[in-house]
């Protein structure tokens, strides 16, 4: 048994995003793709519009001092150049709210979901949605930005990429390597405008300093048999390309060197203030096919290799993802090197098995805690997620909620691992049995 200690200040919170909880985004690109499929819609979702007050009664009844909401743009701008004000007082309520429970906001702005007028006019293929998105930024920024100070503009843009455009399960369902690159190289800009418009709204409405940073989700490559040299190639390229080169293009210094290999002409600024990690699953790779020339497999592409789950009976989530809380270390490691503050913004686990869920949050805090050990910056710790909701193509079947949430009658109840993470959230502290 270890008593496990994190730094004095340290941020404890949930996680969601808006067309997750919020019900009735009709004006987003997911919306519209909703209704022409075989699955569960999003609709009402978890009816979080309308019940944001209540729910974070519970993150703070939870002991958490910071929550991660997103603001749908859709809602914000639901026509190009047209603000609503009313969504703009909503939002300031739902901020308003958290604040005074003591809760610090973290503001993501982009998280999967377009407006429709932005995917009908070429979502993210089109240059011009980079200078839209930066203007949005930059109004919700000046907006708020006197009562946010952590802002995520993207949300897991290699998931974006790889669903959207490479696999094709996710709209705009397109399966198309160049054209995912082309997506690639607009979020990259769209990141590093919409980082300069928050901190000029910010400077020039509030005076005030601001964090901005994206929310990178990282997946624990590992060679499919370790001893193979073509699987160990594999498993590190794969993990250069998925893990790093989107972040080396927007981290400056040398890491914006690493960035040119993936792409001419990106520019090299930094234009990131802390790294937002999204951490879940290790993922198996081989390199049976690693007869790419090597012009290809630089050229900053999704990563196209066969790359397979081992069945070999580990721990898994409801949705069949392997779990591995050492994984987090390695990211945590690995993300060091850009001498940046780390966030992790995403952690969690679907499970039908309560116990399963507290297991999943102490093991991977024991390696989180481990690595700050070992002089990795990491400020704070937000849960996926604070209420069940929506789970993208997945729909409603997947539990990752600390709060159960009844879609037949919108009625919350928290599970029994939302009252140890409500422990370890207000000591600070826990205990570890594990080995
Ligand atoms: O639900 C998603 C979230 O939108 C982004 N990160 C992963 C979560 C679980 O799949």
């Amino acid at each position: 048994m270890k008593r496990i200690e994190f730094p004095k200040g340290f941020l404890w919170g949930t996680a969601t995003s808006a067309h997750q909880v919020e019900g009735n985004n009709r004006h987003n690109d997911w919306w519209e793709w909703e209704k022409s499929r075989n699955g569960d819609r999003s609709g009402e979702a978890c009816a979080h519009y309308d019940l944001f007050e209540e729910d974070f009664t519970l993150a703070q009844s939870l002991h958490t001092n910071a929550h991660r909401l997103s603001i749908e743009w859709s809602r914000i701008e639901p026509e190009k150049d047209r603000w609503d004000e009313r969504e703009i007082e909503h939002y300031r309520r739902a901020i308003d709210s958290l604040r005074s429970k003591g809760i610090e906001p973290i503001v993501t702005l982009h998280h999967f979901t377009n407006p429709l007028w932005i995917a009908r006019s070429g979502g993210w293929e089109s240059g011009e949605t980079a200078v839209q998105f930066a203007d949005f930024a930059g109004k919700v920024a000046s907006e708020f930005a006197g009562a946010a100070r952590w802002w995520v503009t993207i949300n897991e843009p290699m998931v974006f990429i790889d669903a959207g455009y490479r696999r094709g399960h996710w709209p705009p369902q397109v399966e198309d390597d160049a054209r995912a690159t082309k997506v690639m190289r607009c979020l990259i800009r769209g990141h590093r405008m919409a980082y300069k418009a928050i901190h000029e709204a910010t400077a020039a409405r509030h005076g005030r300093e601001v964090s901005v940073g994206v929310a990178k989700n990282f997946l624990y490559f590992v060679p499919c048999r370790p001893r193979c040299l073509k699987d160990r190639w594999a498993a590190w390229l794969r993990h250069f390309q998925y893990n790093r080169l989107f972040l080396s293009a927007i981290a400056g210094g040398v890491h914006g060197c690493e960035a040119l290999v993936g792409g001419k002409g990106l520019p090299l600024k930094k234009a990131l203030d802390f790294i937002g990690l999204n951490y879940y699953i290790k993922d198996f790779v081989c390199g049976e096919r690693l007869d790419l020339p090597w012009g290809t497999a630089l050229a900053g592409r999704v990563c196209t290799w066969e790359h397979r789950q081992h069945i070999d009976g580990r721990e898994r989530n409801s949705l069949g993802w392997l779990i591995s809380p050492e994984g987090i270390g390695h990211a945590l490691h690995t993300l060091k090197g850009y001498g940046l503050p780390i966030l992790i913004t995403e952690n969690g686990i679907c499970t039908t098995d309560d116990s399963q869920r507290e297991r999943f949050i102490k093991e991977h805090l024991f390696h989180v805690a481990k690595a700050i050990q070992d002089g990795v910056n990491v400020v704070g710790y937000t849960y996926w997620s604070l209420l069940d909701n929506f789970e993208w193509h997945e729909g409603f079947e997947p539990r990752f909620g600390l709060v159960e949430v009844d879609y037949a009658t919108q009625k919350r109840t928290p599970r029994p691992s939302a009252a140890m993470y409500a422990q370890i959230c207000r000591d600070n502290a826990f205990v570890y049995d594990g080995t």
